[in-house]
């Protein structure tokens, strides 16, 4: 069965208790359990890290790279200017597919760079705790498709 690592960044654990203007009321428990059930109707295997460090996320996404098909990465705050992150998803050599609950683009203008989305296939942005499903949706037909 195709396995795909889910990875959120700093600060993610606090979804669904604090700002619920910009990050809603859904907590990251919730967003996981929901993809538990997504992966199941798709047919692949999901596990979750998070982490408010980022070498604990680069050495989760080093081992993703042995341990998973692709990645699902919410690098967070670190989505704007961490090179080391960047590396690690190029180095990880799987296809993975950065997801932002909020518009990085609608928002302060630090937020519009993703210095990770190069090395990632494609960014899904803006839509709420949905992005994470998009997300996994979009990961699973990479991993089909690489397959035909
Ligand atoms: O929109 C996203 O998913 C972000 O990756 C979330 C990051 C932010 O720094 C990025 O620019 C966009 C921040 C996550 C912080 O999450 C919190 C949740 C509740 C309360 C406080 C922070």
């Amino acid at each position: 069965m195709r396995r795909v690592v889910i990875v959120n960044g700093p600060n993610l654990n606090l979804l669904g208790t604090r700002e619920p203007d910009v990050y809603g009321r859904t907590t990251l428990a919730e967003i996981e359990a929901d993809l538990v059930r997504l992966a199941e109707m798709l047919g692949v295997q999901v596990s979750f890290v998070q982490s408010n460090h980022e070498g604990e996320l680069i050495d989760a996404i080093h081992a993703a790279s042995s341990e998973a098909d692709a990645l699902v990465v919410n690098p967070g705050a670190f989505t704007h200017y961490s090179y080391a992150l960047r590396d690690a998803i190029v180095a990880a050599g799987i296809p993975a597919v950065e997801v932002h609950l909020s518009n990085i683009h609608a928002r302060e203008d630090f937020r519009s760079v993703s210095v990770t989305a190069p090395a990632c296939i494609g960014v899904i942005t803006g839509f709420g705790p949905r992005s994470y499903a998009l997300a996994l949706r979009a990961a699973v037909e990479i991993l089909e498709e690489a397959e035909r």
